[in-house]
């Protein structure tokens, strides 16, 4: 299937936040209850539509435990955007937030939009870091923020979109030259009707597109 651009994402956050169940939410709808422990990186893809452009997010789930953390930081190059990840019912992963971060501004790209998320919001009555503390840490550090749940499927679809919209957003006011592709963007063969973004970038010589994978078997 054609795409106007494609979007690299990154999952990062501690180990057993929900990295991969919100993914998984997302490309297929279904949530594991079990703790499949990422090893390295897994990835998964799904097409979003943003103002009428076919959008495809190639999206790398990072292993969160501390032994696959210099792996995980290869994968910060080339990424759009990215979800940081904590567990609303695990104060440490919200205090490791600020590591998270280092690693980001070392590694990404510093245009990158990132998506500060406090996933398990459906276990609310063992809530140990309060709303306005994600809203008060996203707004430090000048992040998007919402509360998820991989269970429930509440935000999950918005997590994803919001973050896209903001890039689409970024391209739109030529913050990226999206020729460059360590941006984690590529231009693909206009789908949806508008063309392929900003004027002069479209390359007829784009590959087609990838096949879609899904993570996590
Ligand atoms: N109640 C509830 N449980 C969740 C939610 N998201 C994930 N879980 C559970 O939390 C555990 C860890 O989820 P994963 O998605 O595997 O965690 P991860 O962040 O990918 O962990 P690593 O791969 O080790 O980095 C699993 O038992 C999930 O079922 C949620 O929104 N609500
Ligand atoms: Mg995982």
């Amino acid at each position: 299937m054609s795409y106007a651009y494609l979007f690299k994402y990154i999952i990062i956050g501690d180990t057993g936040v929900g990295k991969s169940c919100l993914l998984l939410q997302f490309t297929d709808k279904r949530f594991q209850p079990v703790h499949d422990l990422t090893i390295g990186v897994e990835f998964g893809a799904r097409m979003i539509n943003i103002d009428g452009k076919q959008i495809k997010l190639q999206i790398w789930d990072t292993a969160g435990q501390e032994s696959f953390r210099s792996i995980t930081r290869s994968y910060y190059r080339g990424a759009a955007g990215a979800l940081l990840v904590y567990d609303i019912t695990r104060r440490e992963t919200f205090e490791h937030l600020a590591s998270w971060l280092e690693d980001a501004r070392q590694h990404a790209n510093p245009n990158m939009t990132i998506m500060l998320i406090g996933n398990k919001a459906d276990l609310g009555h063992r809530r140990a870091v309060s709303t306005e503390e994600g809203e008060q840490f996203a707004k430090e550090h000048g992040l998007v923020f919402l509360e998820t749940s991989a269970k429930t499927a509440l935000n999950v679809e918005e997590a994803f979109i919001n973050t896209a919209r903001a890039i689409h957003g970024k391209i739109q006011s030529g913050v990226f030259d999206v020729s460059n592709e360590s941006y984690g963007i590529k231009v693909g063969y206009g789908a949806g009707g508008t063309g392929a973004g900003a004027p002069g970038t479209v390359r007829p010589g784009e590959p087609s597109p990838q096949q879609t994978s899904s993570c996590c078997s």
